[in-house]
This record gives C-alpha cells, structure tokens and sequence, in this order.
C-alpha cells in the first residue's frame, strides 16, 4: 500500500479528490465535486459516504461504532461481499461474506470526467494468502462514479486455466429516517427465501414495509428495486445489471443489539437493499473471461 504522501502525489486532484488518514489505520479517499461529497475506503473497497448537494443526509448509513482495524470488516456504507456470500459453506473457518472487504485493495486510478463527476478504480488480485483459502487466480475491480447519481460497477476477471464460481453482494446500508416510515417497491410477486424461517421459500405481494427482524434473499429480480423515505421525504431508486438477487435485511432491535459496531436504536435508521448473486444465482466464470455487476444509485426529494 502506498503512503498517503505517495497516494496524493500519484491520485489526488486538485479541488475534487483528495487521500486523507482517518481513524484507526484505514487511509480514505475524500471526494467534494459539482454533484455530491463522497468518502470511499481503498481497505475493503468500500464507498462509505454519498451525499448529492441536494440531500441533508447522506444516502448511506455508517455506524459511529464501525471499527477501522486491518481484517474487521467496516460496518456501513456499501460492503463489497466477495467470492462468497453468507457463513463460509466450506466449513474451513473463512470469513462470512468473503474476504474481499477485510483487506486493502490498490487504487488503480482517480479521474476527474467532462461531465464534472469524478472516478475512481480500486483492484484486488489473488495472492498465496488469498490462494490459501480459496483456490481461483482472479482479479476483481470496483469502478465507483461520484455524480448525479452513485455508480459501482464490481468486475470479476478469472485470471486462471479453470472456471470459477462465486456468490456476491454489493452489501448496500441505506441511511433511512425510521424504519417503520419506509416501503420498499419494486419486488412485488417476486420469490424469496426467508432467512428467518429456515430459507423457506415466499412470495412478495405489494409493497415490502418492515415491523420486525427482516432478512430475505429475492431471486430472479427485476432491475430495479426503490426505496421510499417518508421521513427524509426523498426516494432512492437503485437500478442494477447482471443482477439476479436482492437483499433485504433489517436486523431489529434484538439482533442490533448484539452487533458491538451499532447503537441500539441503529437499527431504525439504516435499511440494507444488496445487489446480490446469491445461492441459486451464483456465477460461474469460465477461465479469461469477466463478470461485471452494476448498481446505480438514485436520489430525488418527494
Ligand atoms: O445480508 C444480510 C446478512 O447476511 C445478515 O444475515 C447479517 O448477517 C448481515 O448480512 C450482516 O453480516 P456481517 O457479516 O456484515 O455482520
């Protein structure tokens, strides 16, 4: 990893994109263009903060109780859950949700676009370590757009001679007003497994609303999946490509409580929508070949 001495003398623009030492030992990535503010995390690859100049909250939730330590995942924003999703199948001890969020990735690139956005990409590569717990040469880039809009693009290139599967979830934390004055549209009729009752499989009808522990994997979903916030009075509508599942996942008051990176009461003000390839909609990537998973994020005010 470079020092942030060498990351702003090689990245930084002028006015726009800058690298700063934030708490703990995680160098961040401060962005402040024509269209939003921005924070991104190079360790874990993770956008942390995004706030359109229209908004007076930001449209990602970030606990003030995250841990910025090497190997802990930071509990906010939009973690990147890669080559697996969930508990480790494996039974090997692995990390949940993957690895990819527990360690540094490299910046590859900071640029600032004719339309007045500002670009950055990120890249992570198989090493012995990463051999070690799961056997697949690759290389994965995230591609993040600050504008108008929030653009992430997660690429997975199979850099080795056999074919590679994996699961994967841009692991989104809504920043919400209240969690019992928010409706999620878009996944009406659509199938979903039920974490909470043993994965049986359900079906969405109208509107999702949230009175409870809520933790759900919808499967064959359409692009696009919205948020509406009668509190912060804004809609956020998240259209997805080569997508095939949605999570939903709201832990309540029991379950927050037992998370040591949340307050209490956390779990009324964030809500986690993830554009996923989950369970039955893993990905399968034959050797050379790449697999780019794209979620775009919306924000108007009602
Ligand atoms: O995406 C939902 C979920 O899998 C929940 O079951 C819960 O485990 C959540 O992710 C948080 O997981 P984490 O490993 O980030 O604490």
């Amino acid at each position: 990893m470079l020092s942030l001495e060498q990351l702003n003398s090689q990245f930084a623009i002028n006015h726009e994109l800058s690298f700063k030492q934030s708490d703990g030992d995680h160098i961040m990535i401060d962005i402040d263009n024509q269209y939003a503010t921005a924070r991104i995390s190079p360790y874990g690859g993770q956008v942390l903060s995004y706030q359109p100049k229209g908004q007076t909250e930001d449209v990602l939730f970030l606990s003030d109780k995250a841990v910025y330590q090497q190997g802990k995942a930071i509990r906010g924003g939009i973690p990147i859950c890669w080559p697996w999703f969930g508990d480790d199948a494996s039974g090997y001890g692995r990390p949940a949700h993957g690895f990819a969020r527990n360690i540094p990735w490299d910046v590859l690139a900071t640029t600032h676009n004719s339309d007045g956005s500002t670009s950055v990409k990120l890249g992570l590569t198989s090493t012995e370590e990463s051999l070690a717990i799961w056997p697949n040469q690759f290389e994965l880039i995230l591609d993040v757009t600050v504008g108008e809009q929030l653009t992430l693009a997660l690429t997975t290139k199979n850099t080795d001679s056999k074919e590679l599967t994996i699961t994967q979830a841009l692991h989104t934390y809504l920043k919400i007003g209240d969690i019992e004055q928010v409706s999620v549209v878009g996944l009406d009729e659509v199938n979903y497994l039920d974490k909470l009752s043993g994965y049986d499989e359900k079906v969405q009808s109208g509107a999702i609303r949230f009175d409870k522990e809520t933790d759900r994997v919808y499967q064959n979903v359409p692009n696009t999946t919205v948020l509406i916030d009668e509190v912060l009075k804004r809609t956020i509508t998240i259209n997805s490509q080569a997508s095939n599942s949605t999570v939903i996942w709201n832990p309540w008051q029991e379950t927050c409580a037992a998370f040591s990176d949340l307050n209490a009461d956390s779990y009324q003000h964030f809500l986690c929508i993830e554009t996923a390839n989950v369970f039955d909609d893993e990905v399968t990537i034959t050797a050379g070949e790449s697999h780019i998973l794209t979620a775009i994020f919306d924000v108007e005010n009602n």
